[in-house]
């Protein structure tokens, strides 16, 4: 018989602390970085992210009382909820908005009590919220037997966030969580969820730095950028974006913003088409750089702390191609680099960084 490991005993016996009784499953899934495809996902476009090797783990058992009980092990909190009430706003809402979907999508489901631990960095970009539904997801599909596959799941839970979080995202973060992997990148179609794994460039691999730039205005913002990708394909007579493959006559008459605006989406999405096409490790990081520009100059989501960093990465001997990641208006940025290098790549970095006056920080 194998043993578990220390920490997997630790938890167990603290959910028992808590609950009285062992837990039944468990599950876990990673958060996530977008390597290229920034604002395309709403756009019905292509991304290509990868999954880090940060988790969220969750553990369940049915309570059996008629209550819900979901423990936090980084708040330290505790909150309890009976059927008709709601939990209030926090992580709790994750787990529930999951549970009320999956009852929405015919699923039966008892109340059940849960623990939850995660190392993925909340707000910097990575996903944690992404990463906490699909792990309780994956954690009820486990205690309830249920026949959901890893595509419902991500479906159910961009739902979940959607309808109980308030954020009106695409669908890249949930089907990177569920579907990803820390060794590929996950090629996806957000239209069509066509989706292929695909290997990173010859010698290369992905470092995340956070900015130190906390993403303020990034939820009006991103709204704002919603709509303006909506009314320019409005004017442009096609359903999303995604259906534009030239920044051509009909994209330039666009009024201004929403030409830049156009401008980005098409060209990113062209961008990422490129990259699976087996490119080298400088060509995909000349890739990354253009989407940085496009993503300042075209789409206006970086802020001065980004530019700057992205800046030393992008001068940096060791590193192939440098950007923001996420939404913007702050959060972290991702490199391309030389395989090995990290240990050198990222002090020097935020070194120099640090010399400009900011402070950074390494996530991946
Ligand atoms: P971040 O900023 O990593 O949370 C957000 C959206 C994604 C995608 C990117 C921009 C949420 C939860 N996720 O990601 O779906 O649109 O911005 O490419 O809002």
């Amino acid at each position: 018989m194998s043993r578990a490991p220390s920490s997997q005993r630790l938890s167990a016996s603290h959910f028992q602390r808590l609950f009285g009784r062992p837990p039944e499953a468990a599950a876990e899934a990673p958060g996530r970085v977008n390597l290229l495809g920034e604002h395309t996902d709403y756009n019905e476009g292509f991304v290509l992210p990868t999954t880090i090797p940060q988790l969220t783990r969750i553990e369940l058992a049915r309570s059996g009382d008629g209550h819900y009980r979901y423990y936090s092990a980084n708040l330290d909190q505790l909150v309890t909820y009976r059927d008709g009430e709601e939990p209030p706003p926090g992580f709790a809402r994750y787990v529930y908005g999951c549970i009320q979907m999956l009852r929405e999508t015919g699923f039966q489901v008892e109340p059940c009590t849960c623990r939850i631990n995660s190392d993925v960095p909340i707000g910097a970009g990575l996903s944690s919220s992404a990463a906490l539904e699909v792990a309780a997801l994956r954690g009820l599909r486990a205690l309830f037997r249920l026949a959901i596959d890893d595509v419902a799941i991500a479906k159910i839970a961009q739902q979940a966030e959607i309808r109980y979080a308030g954020v009106h995202c695409g669908i890249m973060d949930q089907m990177a969580a569920s579907l990803g992997d820390a060794r590929h990148m996950l090629f996806l179609d957000t239209r069509t969820l066509e989706r292929r794994l695909v290997p990173f460039p010859d010698g290369a691999e992905a470092i995340v730095l956070d900015s130190g730039v906390p993403r303020k205005l990034s939820d009006s913002a991103y709204n704002l950028r919603r709509r303006e990708c909506e009314e320019a394909a409005q004017r442009l007579g096609v359903p999303a974006l995604r259906d534009i493959q030239e920044a051509g006559d009909a994209v330039k008459a666009l009024p201004p913003p929403l030409d830049r605006r156009a401008r980005h989406v098409i060209t990113e999405d062209r961008r990422v088409l490129e990259a699976v096409r087996g490119v080298s490790a400088p060509e995909f990081g000349e890739l990354m750089n253009a989407s940085h520009a496009s993503l300042r100059d075209d789409f206006e989501v970086s802020v001065p702390a980004l530019d700057v960093l992205v800046g030393i990465l992008q001068a940096h001997p060791w590193v192939f191609g440098a950007r923001l990641t996420g939404a913007g208006f702050g959060g972290a940025c991702v490199a391309l680099i030389a395989q090995g290098m990290g240990a050198s790549v990222k002090p020097q970095v935020l070194a120099a960084y640090a010399d400009l006056g900011y402070r950074g920080a390494v996530l991946v």
